[in-house]
């Protein structure tokens, strides 16, 4: 079975932000949804795209997964259902966002699925942590490192270790 290197963002800004984010590691682990975990600090973030709304709760983990990429995102919406998301309109307040960023070399863009996550790139509070525990990791669409792609982010919002 070909096992594929994943790399998720995971975000809350709701609720107990901390132990939402606990519960989701647990929950990603318990599935067995990726193997050999590597999680990074909590980082407090300040909000992009959508500012009227509390500072986020956001970590990086990554792992191994031989799970098919479609099969692979249901478990994911399952999870954060699983842990009280409800429907937010784009950008705003959420008890729990878990965002696959890359997948293998996998790019794909379609109508479901668009890999390597197409703002990834743009985001303080997505490479920050990121780059503490995969910053060799290729982006396979630019062919950047995450460093790289952190030190080329022109985004310049307020990311803090907890
Ligand atoms: N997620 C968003 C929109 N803005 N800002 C921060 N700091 N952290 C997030 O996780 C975040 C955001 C939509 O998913
Ligand atoms: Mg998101
Ligand atoms: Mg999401």
């Amino acid at each position: 079975m070909v096992e594929s290197f994943v790399l998720l963002s995971l975000g809350a800004n709701l609720g107990n932000q901390s132990a939402t984010i606990k519960n989701a590691i647990n929950c990603i682990r318990d599935s067995g949804l990726l193997t050999s975990l590597h999680i990074s600090s909590e980082y407090s973030t300040e909000p992009v795209g959508y500012i009227d709304q509390p500072w986020f709760t956001n970590i990086a983990v990554s792992g191994f997964t031989t799970i098919p990429i479609t099969h692979f995102l249901l478990i994911i919406k399952t999870i954060e259902q699983f842990l009280g998301r409800t429907g937010h309109q784009r950008w705003h307040e959420r008890e729990i966002d878990i965002d696959l960023l890359i997948y293998g070399d996998n790019i794909i863009t379609n109508k479901e699925i668009t890999i390597p996550h197409p703002r990834m790139h743009q985001r303080r509070f997505v490479l920050e942590p990121a780059a503490e525990i995969a910053s060799e990791v290729i982006h396979p669409g630019f062919n950047l490192s995450i460093s790289q792609l952190l030190e080329q982010c022109s985004d310049n919002s307020i990311v803090n270790v907890k």
